[in-house]
């Protein structure tokens, strides 16, 4: 198509100046969320309610499992699609097979929440269970959601996530408010032919917060944090609600 390199021109430049000029994550409601970019809320679903959930996803941790077998849920295997996390699979639409995370979804708890923290309404968009074998070799680095505009996630852990071990989300605090830094790493991406959303080359993971917890606790995150699930994860299988949250429009 003709125009498409001109539009991706002029989307990567509105990117830039956006993200240049993006002051909003300063002026959220949650003190802690403005300064952080994150919060952890331990005990966020019952202990009961994510044992169940953990019960419910069980039978799609088996990696021979191509097919969900279930309308409207499917199984992606990032190993299918790309050379980096290759022990990452999602369990996509699935609240037709967990009664426990269709009650969480209905209950409107995330997007209250997320409301709560940013001062804004936000809708639910893609809703999926995350399973993460161990792996400590091809963990994709840091890296941030989008520049512009701001996408936000919630995530449910439903197993044990107690040390570096288990393979924690892992976030650099305050990132999300970063413009100059992120304008160093979008020029260098670019440079480099990079994609535009990776941040490693102006953060270190030794400045990433491992964010632990067990079975039920939640972690929002507005996502232009540089983050990565922290790449020694040896033992465990990780399973964890991801929830998309997005600003209508
Ligand atoms: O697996 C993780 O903890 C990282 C997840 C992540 O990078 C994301 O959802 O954007």
């Amino acid at each position: 198509m003709v125009l498409a390199a001109p539009i991706r021109a002029v989307r990567s430049a509105g990117q830039v100046v956006n993200t240049a000029l993006a002051r909003s994550a300063r002026s959220y409601r949650s003190e802690e969320f403005a300064s952080d970019g994150f919060v952890v809320l331990p005990g966020f679903l019952d202990a009961s309610a994510a044992s169940a959930a953990a019960d419910d996803i069980a039978p799609f941790t088996d990696r021979s499992r191509r097919e969900s077998g279930v309308p409207g849920v499917l199984i992606k295997d990032r190993s299918q699609r790309q050379q980096r996390d290759l022990n990452v699979r999602q369990v996509v639409g699935v609240v037709p097979i967990s009664p426990a995370v269709a009650e969480l979804a209905a209950s409107r708890r995330m997007q209250d929440t997320i409301e709560d923290l940013t001062g804004w309404p936000l809708r639910l968009g893609r809703l999926v269970v995350q399973i993460d074998w161990p792996d400590t070799k091809t963990k994709r680095g840091l890296h941030v959601d989008s520049h512009w505009p701001p996408t936000y996630k919630a995530f449910v852990y439903l197993t044990p996530v107690r040390g570096p071990e288990n393979g924690p989300f892992s976030v650099v605090p305050g990132s999300h408010r970063d413009r100059l830094k992120k304008l160093r790493a979008i020029a260098g991406d670019y440079r480099q032919g990079r994609p535009r959303t990776a941040v490693a080359t102006v953060y270190s993971l030794a400045d990433a917060h491992q964010l632990l917890g067990e079975p039920g606790t939640a972690i929002f995150a507005d996502q232009r944090l540089a983050h990565a699930g922290w790449p020694e994860h040896s033992t465990g299988t990780r399973l964890m609600v991801v929830a998309y949250l997005y600003r209508p429009r």
